[in-house]
């Protein structure tokens, strides 16, 4: 206390607390009247980044050595406390500021790196803007450090003080609570989603070994402890919980190199995807980067150097391909770096050149030696990569054979179609209609100068459980592509698509999900760019009709229908819940569901279906139950834009 009067006492000192002062209120101005710049959107997504904001700095922590547990609670009124077993926030004046540590980090922008620095950094994207953004965004955030034997605690209100730091009572141990409730000026949501949440705190245990996360949730009493000492391994064992694996355990390599920290953990399957997750200091880095080059490098020329050793490959043969040699393969990459860079589109893509030649080295040398140590797995994953090559030079020939047969035939389109009159792809939608029935309502509903239809039947193949030639077999699939006529894969060719807009249009249930899932899965693995151009929509058809006095309403979510109820009360009206669009006739599919002037439609992004993607994989190792709960909330979380 005698230190903090002699620097109040200092003229020059005081004049910086001042323009500190100034500098705080214009940050936390700044943050609130732009809060997309900061979080992203004011959506549900931007208030569930506030919680991983505040998880990040505790994470943070644990990656620095000093934090076992963290516990996140959902409130009953919707606030979030995020706690740990860290060192505590520091709790000392600011020798610049003359303020509280622990007030500099929650009341000043960009402060966060200021003091603690060094060591591995949840950042990147929008992470790491730091706790006073999530202060500023919140109508209440209190702290409460645990340090040195006793207890801090302060309060802000929309960013701002409205206590001091006041020192409590004693206490054992160390750590940080913080309790804030997002601001309800700020954020058109406030509810948060226990599945959002969860997700993102069980890959955050998956990625830091040992790690005990706890999710309480208060509204509800549901809760889960996720804890996994084998860390990515339980990650890639989780993700082939229902597959058939060609090796019992994963393989697993750490690494480290000038700062780095390199972990990978991979297993085969029976498959025929990859799906390889990578990461940069705990960031999900979609997009790949260098770490993912160095992997596959190194694994392709491994395997390949090997297969010729032993004699797996003669020398008449071809090398493998990187995608022979990735053919069922899972694996989880995760680096921790110290000053990570991220690029690309969704600024999930590693930049760091230098992390290449370091993962490259890394698994070259132990994937290498593993296979020289384990030799009937060596032969399994050469076997299962050489399968994929024949398969692949099967698909070509099959395809090279049906573009002739094509070109000779003048490509017939599929007799399921209803094809539209226009012939401008940029005028012209195909609807994808689920069932039969909804298809025979959609073809005498829609607009046919320029709407076309094709019904699929049945479910579609899933694309993880069969190689490309057997999914080409598939009618609904091979329907798919020959009404689209772009082509797959390699030799898809965006220019060639017949229709400017494909329509996923499927029930409102359970079953229309999986099937809206189920495509989006296939266009994200066969035809990305069909979604990277933006071609790709979900209908929109409404969940009730509601009839009062004869006049009839459309309704399509259960707000609308709990606004209507508030406004005419519940008096001589009659509600029906539509199960499918089957229950619809052509009229009313048109008026609600098609026509171009009322309709809403929701543009698909890469996103969306990286998440249905993901959706497939990783929560393939749950039970059935849960999974399709989850695909019926999630798939329908989708970008709003109104077209
Ligand atoms: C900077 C320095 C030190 C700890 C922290 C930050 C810290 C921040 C947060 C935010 C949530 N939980 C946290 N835990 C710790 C420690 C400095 C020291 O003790 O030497």
């Amino acid at each position: 206390m005698e230190n903090e009067k002699e620097v109040f006492n200092n003229e020059e000192e005081i004049r910086e607390y001042d323009e500190n002062q100034i500098q705080v209120l214009e940050g936390l101005e700044a943050v609130r009247r732009r809060p997309g710049m900061y979080i992203g959107s004011t959506g549900p997504k931007g208030l569930h980044h506030l919680v991983f904001e505040v998880v990040d700095n505790s994470i943070d922590e644990a990656l620095a050595g000093y934090c076992n547990n963290i516990v996140v609670t959902i409130n009953k009124d919707n606030s979030i406390t995020v706690e740990d077993d860290g060192r505590g926030i520091p709790v000392k004046i600011h020798p610049k500021v003359g303020k509280p540590a622990v007030e500099v980090a929650l009341t000043m922008l960009h402060a966060g790196g200021k003091f603690g620095g060094g060591g591995y950094k949840v950042s990147g994207g929008l992470h790491g803007v730091g706790v006073s953004v999530v202060n500023a965004l919140s109508e209440y955030l209190k702290v409460e450090v645990k340090r040195d034997g006793n207890i801090y605690i302060q309060e802000y209100q929309r960013g701002q003080a409205v206590t001091p730091l006041i020192k409590g009572e004693k206490v054992k141990g160390s750590g940080t609570k913080i309790t804030f409730k997002p601001d309800g000026q700020i954020f058109n949501e406030t509810v948060f989603d226990y599945e959002t949440i969860a997700q993102r705190l069980r890959e955050l245990a998956f990625l830091n070994k040992g790690l005990r996360i706890q999710l309480k949730d208060n509204r509800t009493g549901k809760e889960n402890t996720y804890h996994y000492e084998g860390g990515i391994v339980s990650f890639v064992k989780h993700i082939n919980k229902n597959k058939d694996v060609i090796h019992k355990t994963p393989i697993y390599f750490e690494g480290k190199l000038n700062g780095s920290y390199v972990e990978i953990a991979m297993q085969y399957t029976t498959s025929y995807v990859e799906n390889i997750f990578s990461f940069a200091n705990n960031i999900n880095t979609h997009e790949g980067g260098t770490h993912l080059s160095g992997f596959k490098t190194a694994l392709t020329r491994s395997v390949n150097d090997y297969a010729r050793k032993h004699n797996l490959l003669k020398e008449n043969e071809q090398n493998l391909t990187g995608d022979d040699v990735r053919e069922g393969l899972t694996a989880v990459i995760s680096v921790k770096i110290l000053e990570p860079q991220f690029e690309g589109q969704t600024k999930t893509k590693l930049g760091n050149s230098e992390i290449h030649g370091i993962v490259n080295t890394v698994v070259s040398e132990e994937m290498s030696r593993f296979l020289e140590e384990n030799p009937p797995i060596a032969k399994k994953i050469i076997e299962k990569a050489i399968g994929a090559a024949r398969a692949r030079e099967a698909a070509r020939k099959a395809r090279e054979l049906t573009r002739r047969k094509n070109a000779l035939e003048h490509t017939s389109l599929p007799g399921k179609l209803a094809d539209c009159s226009e012939k401008d792809p940029e005028h012209a939608e195909l609807y994808l209609v689920e069932g039969d029935s909804a298809g025979g309502s959609a073809k005498q509903g829609r607009d046919r100068r320029f709407q076309a239809i094709l019904p699929l039947r049945g479910k579609i193949i899933n694309v993880e459980k069969a190689r490309m030639d057997k999914i080409l077999n598939n009618e609904e699939i091979r329907a798919i592509i020959t009404a689209i006529g772009t082509g797959i894969a390699e030799e898809f060719d965006v220019t060639k698509s017949r229709y400017g807009k494909c329509i996923l249009m499927t029930d409102a249930d359970v079953d229309g999900s999986h099937i809206r899932t189920l495509l989006l899965t296939f266009f994200y693995r066969y035809m990305r760019p069909l979604i990277d151009n933006g071609y790709v929509y979900i209908a929109q058809p409404p969940l009730y009709k509601v009839k009062k006095n004869k006049k009839e309403y459309y309704f399509y979510n259960d707000r609308e229908l709990e606004n209507f109820f508030k406004e005419n009360g519940r008096n001589g009206v009659s509600v029906q819940r539509y199960k499918g669009l089957g229950e619809m006739n052509p009229d009313q599919l048109w008026e609600t569901t098609m026509n171009p002037e009322t309709r809403t439609i929701l543009k698909v992004t890469l996103e969306d279906a990286i998440k249905a993607d993901e959706i497939f994989t990783i929560l393939m190792g749950d039970k059935v139950k849960p999974r399709r709960e989850f695909i019926e909330t999630h798939a329908k979380e989708v970008t709003n834009l109104d077209v």
